[in-house]
């Protein structure tokens, strides 16, 4: 393994923390929805070993797994080493079936090895592991693991206990990692959005056409939604600069055409930002505030001109039904 363990075991003798103990006491994940901010080294239960060029882990919105929050595992591109994030603390004991359960997806196809393991105390030994095939889809990967051998871990302390592992080496493709289980018996199911998700355009997309219908999945509770557009980011994220385009019922907005924003179409060599709040009004949690997403209409020279059909049709399709004028 690393050779950066012997600096964690000095970090290890700092630590003082307890096992997983207030909710979810039955999954021995902590943070396992990633709604706390995510702590990794001396301070929390996350950690990284990793001999790559490794810009780290972070908390996102918008990766579409459980809630509206989920780990990033961000690889540079080209970085092929080793990479191993971890959440310790863990604890087996004999006897006991263990149900192992995430959530993940990555930008592409790519393997990565889950694993149940003890370091120095129990001579790095490998209780249980399994590689996973990921792919661009949010799927749920569940497995069962008795542990028939010496109950082990639980001790609190870093140099005794038991690792869960995402071995993400020899890949620079990113993962998103959610609903993390350890437990015995079954995780709860996921729990959908509140914020509005699945954008289309996608974030950041190449948009070729000078009119878009832009779309988003409603956050579970919403009742309507509060759109903003524009040119400038900090405008759309503040809600300022005239980007309020309007509360409204229907999960999609026609850009860029006649009695609609930008009536005189979406002006090629320009990024559009936008962004959807969800409201319910008799929650008190509404407003969810969106991310901001944005897509670029290039400039023509520099791409085919062609448009794509999909797209326009589907437009059309919408735009003639939410106009009223028929098929
Ligand atoms: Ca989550
Ligand atoms: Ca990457």
């Amino acid at each position: 393994m690393s050779r950066k363990i012997l600096c964690l075991i000095c970090f290890a003798s700092v630590l003082s923390i307890a096992l997983a103990s207030t909710a979810d006491a039955q999954n021995q994940i902590s943070n396992w929805e990633f709604d706390e901010p995510l702590v990794v080294g001396t301070e929390g239960d996350w950690w990284m070993w990793e001999d790559i060029n490794f810009t780290g882990l972070s908390v996102v919105q918008d990766a579409a797994l459980s809630g509206d929050n989920a780990m990033h595992v961000a690889i540079p591109d080209g970085a092929s080493g080793s990479l191993q994030v971890y959440h310790s603390y863990l604890k087996l004991e004999q006897g006991v079936t263990y149900t192992i359960s995430f959530m993940a997806r990555a930008d592409a196809p790519r393997t990565i090895t889950v694993v149940l393991m003890g370091r120095t105390l129990y001579n790095w030994s490998w209780f249980w592991s399994q590689e996973v095939e990921l792919t661009t889809e949010p799927q749920t990967y569940t497995f069962e693991y008795l542990h028939t051998g010496a109950t082990v871990g639980g001790t609190g302390n870093f140099n005794d206990d038991i690792d869960w592992c995402f071995d993400h080496g020899g890949s620079d493709v990113d993962t998103y990692i959610d609903h993390i289980w350890l437990g015995e018996g079954p995780p709860p199911l996921p729990i959908a959005p509140d914020s509005a998700h699945d954008p289309s355009p996608a974030d950041e997309a190449v948009y070729t056409d000078t009119w878009a219908t832009l779309s988003w999945i409603p956050g579970e509770s919403a009742v309507s939604h509060d759109v903003y557009l524009g040119e400038s980011f900090d405008d759309v994220n503040d809600g300022t600069g005239g980007t309020f385009q309007g509360n409204q019922e229907l999960a999609f907005l026609v850009v860029g055409f006649v009695g609609f924003p930008y009536p005189d179409g979406l002006v090629p060599g320009t990024t559009y930002y936008w962004r959807v709040d969800e409201i319910n009004d008799a929650d008190p949690n509404s407003p969810w505030k969106g991310m901001v997403w944005s897509f670029i209409v290039p400039p023509k020279k520099a791409y085919d001109p062609v448009p794509n059909n999909g797209v326009n049709m589907t437009a059309l399709f919408l735009l003639k039904n939410y106009m009223g004028h028929g098929r």
